[in-house]
């Protein structure tokens, strides 16, 4: 979470810890409550020459033996089973014709020292039939996280970071959300439900706009990057990480194959 804006952050902090002292639930799940803590100020931006930008194309395959689903037995939480009519499996590595989604691709090298604007807009994690939609996201630093309940359940989301802040809050009632912001990068990192153990979700914290998810066909097209030489790195949940060099020509299209 972003601290290092001195005056507003740590002002509400100290008003929830206030609150909490009180005994007052300070937002805390509320429905329709949003509690957001400030985002950073926009940087002062490296300008990209769109005459000569480039296009990465990655694709992303998988080779080895898909693992059998596990099915979630949700029966210990009443209330999470009613809302599935059909059993619900856990199955991180998603293969499709031998693409794999739910992998982050981004740049990780080459672009030292450069600084984007962030999005204001959000980033959505919506709890809903006690699963996170999505299990796999990224967004800037800076750029709004938010999470939604849209369960009849109560459930908290403990973020478990090595970078940025961890946190950990309550969201008790159906339509509740509540935002975060992020001042540093983080690959990977997990979020979980202890009400719901079999909960995850992975949130990526970037520090530039080159970056996206694999979806079904395996593919993230990273537009406009400026002409150079690069990293472009990979990350799965479960099955790690690879990493690629690629040159990138002024206003080149080049594609790269990432095999795991
Ligand atoms: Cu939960």
């Amino acid at each position: 979470m972003y601290r290092n804006n001195v005056s507003t952050p740590a002002r509400s902090l100290r008003a929830l810890s206030l609150a909490s002292a009180l005994g007052i639930a300070a937002c805390l799940g509320q429905s329709g409550c949003s509690d957001s803590s400030e985002p950073p100020p926009q940087p002062i931006v490296t300008p990209v020459d769109r005459a000569t930008a480039a296009t990465i194309t990655a694709r992303v395959t998988y080779g080895g033996t898909i693992p059998e689903p596990i099915e979630i037995n949700m029966k210990a939480a009443g209330a999470c089973a009613e809302l599935h009519a059909e059993p619900v499996y856990e199955q991180p590595v998603q293969v499709a014709d031998g693409k794999l989604a739910n992998v982050l691709v981004y740049i990780k090298g080459g672009l030292e020292n450069q600084a984007f604007r962030y999005p204001e807009s959000a980033v959505v994690i919506d709890q809903r039939g006690c699963l996170y939609h999505p299990r796999v996201t990224a967004l800037m630093v800076g750029q709004p996280l938010k999470f939604l309940n849209s369960d009849p359940e109560a459930h908290n989301v403990r973020g478990r970071p090595d970078e940025v802040e961890d946190w950990n809050f309550m969201m008790s009632r159906k339509g509740a959300e509540r935002t975060l912001h992020f001042d540093k990068p983080e690959i990977g990192i997990r979020v979980g439900c202890d009400v719901h153990p079999w909960m995850s979700a992975w949130v990526s914290v970037l520090p530039h706009p080159y970056f996206g998810i694999t979806g079904p066909d395996g593919q993230v097209v990273i537009g406009e990057v400026p002409p150079g030489e690069y990293v472009v790195g990979t990350w799965h949940e479960t099955l790690g990480t690879r990493e690629q060099a690629v040159t990138l020509p002024a206003s080149g299209a080049v594609t790269i194959e990432i095999a795991y």
